[in-house]
């Protein structure tokens, strides 16, 4: 039998865990941790502290990722670009742009920037067509995203005691692992329920009586259903907090769900390539958007036509630059994120970023009108009589291409008025958006239920 070695990373990195440049500066560059249920020093730092931080950590991270990544050295090669002319935080728009693509063409270990033995974990992004985006982690880089989450945990109002139902996927999903580590970190009970089991997770909640569930939002509202359905009331259960996140929601979401079950509703958002959930969290007393952690992250916002950077406040791309990431350094990565940056607020040195409006490879061009699943979610849940589950499917009947919003109507609505509120809908749609399309009010419970992201989008064009 021929014995198979895994494939070695790209790394020339030395074998001591120590002394790559990433681990260096976060070593110069951190303060003594707290306790994790006070709000850390580099949660506190002001903008200008943050940015003398960024810059040591960004440094390094550049110079860490050409040094052992032959990826990275080719791309700033064949760009004429060092990590010397690295010399100040502006200087970073002299850097390409990396993508999915940069990180698929490494299938599967070549981004990795140290050796393959300080890879702790490995998890993987759901590609929809392909090979998948694999993602590695060093113990430091472990320990850092405990941090973070316990930090976004914390911030949304959860406190060490607290039991903690996690429904995200546990598996190559960076949702399920990421926020268990984090609940720990807390000093919380986890219950790593994981993603699915509508009913079990129904008879554990109502068993454990945990104060606070993370999931995605659209699973929250399939399991206030399955409460219904169930001749329970969601509002009665013990859970006062929801931390939810990994797909687009509006804020006509979070009033839903936050009167459905009759909790708080956060917002937690992340990806993997940059590291998974939590990278930036909301404040349960404001939820006035996600504070990004930019003493690991620094976000940019471009236009995704021109990939000119914009200023605080446009609306654009999201692009992340990892500043203490030893295992996967990423650096100016296109996340296809629409959102815009805003100041700090309750964490001034950090900037929070607005609610993702979609993802550009999301966007549906109907007959030259751009539109996204979330403004048709915003005027559904605004209309009395619609239920926030809904459908969006692209046909091409003749020339033109068509769509059809199929939404249910609300149980307690009668179904003659929640005709007229699907006429509504289709007004509105056309007012607001630009678009017009046909809407098809269902039955209560006949569309599909989230057990995770939920798919809105069902393209039935021909290719
Ligand atoms: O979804 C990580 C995650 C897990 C975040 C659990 C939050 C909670 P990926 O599977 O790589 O990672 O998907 C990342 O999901 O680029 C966004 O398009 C979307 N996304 C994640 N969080 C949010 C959010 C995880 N809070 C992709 N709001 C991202 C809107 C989100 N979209």
């Amino acid at each position: 039998m021929s014995i198979r070695h895994a494939p070695e990373p790209d790394s020339t990195a030395t074998e001591d865990p120590t002394q790559n440049a990433v681990a260096a500066a976060v070593a110069a560059t951190s303060a003594t941790p707290t306790s994790p249920i006070e709000p850390d020093t580099e949660e506190m730092l002001s903008r200008e502290e943050i940015d003398e931080l960024q810059l040591v950590r960004l440094q390094a991270t550049v110079r860490h990722a050409y040094e052992n990544v032959s990826a990275y050295r080719e791309l700033y090669d064949a760009h004429h670009v060092k990590p010397e002319d690295l010399e100040t935080l502006e200087d970073l728009a002299k850097f390409p742009f990396t993508d999915k693509e940069f990180l698929r063409n490494a299938y599967p270990f070549k981004s990795f920037a140290v050796p393959m033995r300080q890879i702790r974990r490995i998890h993987a992004s759901s590609g929809t067509t392909g090979k998948p985006t694999v993602v590695g982690y060093t113990e430091g880089d472990i320990d850092r995203w405990a941090g973070l989450l316990a930090r976004c945990l914390r911030f949304s109002g959860v406190s060490p005691g607290d039991i903690v139902h996690n429904a995200y996927g546990y598996g190559l999903f960076t949702g399920g692992l990421g926020a268990h580590y984090g609940v720990e970190r807390l000093g919380c009970t986890v219950i790593p329920m994981s993603g699915g089991q509508t009913e079990k997770q129904i008879q554990l909640i109502q068993d454990f009586q945990p104060r606070v569930i993370l999931c995605t939002p659209t699973y929250l509202l399939a399991l206030a259903d399955a409460f219904r359905s169930n001749g329970l009331d969601p509002r009665e259960t013990s859970l006062e907090i929801g931390v939810l996140g990994a797909e687009p929601w509006t804020e006509e979401m979070r009033r839903e769900i936050e009167r459905s079950f009759n909790i708080s509703a956060c917002d937690i958002y992340g990806l993997s390539e940059v590291m998974g959930p939590g990278v930036a969290g909301e404040s349960g007393d404001r939820k006035d958007g996600s504070t990004i952690w930019e003493d690991h992250f620094r976000p940019e916002i471009i236009d995704p036509m021109t990939e000119d950077v914009l200023p605080l406040g446009h609306h654009g791309e999201l692009v992340f630059t990892t500043l203490t990431k030893e295992a996967l350094p990423v650096i100016r990565y296109r996340t296809h994120d629409l959102t815009r940056l805003a100041p700090g607020t309750d964490r001034p040195g950090h900037r929070r970023m607005g609610r993702i409006t979609g993802r550009s490879d999301d966007m549906i061009i109907l007959r030259g009108v751009n539109l996204f699943p979330t403004q048709i979610e915003e005027i559904a849940l605004g209309i009395e009589g619609l239920s926030p589950h809904f459908q969006l499917e692209l046909t091409r009947p003749g020339s033109m291409d068509e769509m059809t919003v199929h939404i249910e109507r609300r149980p307690e609505m009668a179904r003659d008025q929640a005709e007229a509120a699907g006429a509504e809908l289709a007004q509105q749609i056309k007012v607001k958006v630009g678009s017009s399309c046909q809407v098809t009010v269902a039955e209560p419970e006949t569309l599909a239920r989230s057990s995770g992201k939920l798919r809105r989008i069902y393209d039935r064009r021909p290719r």
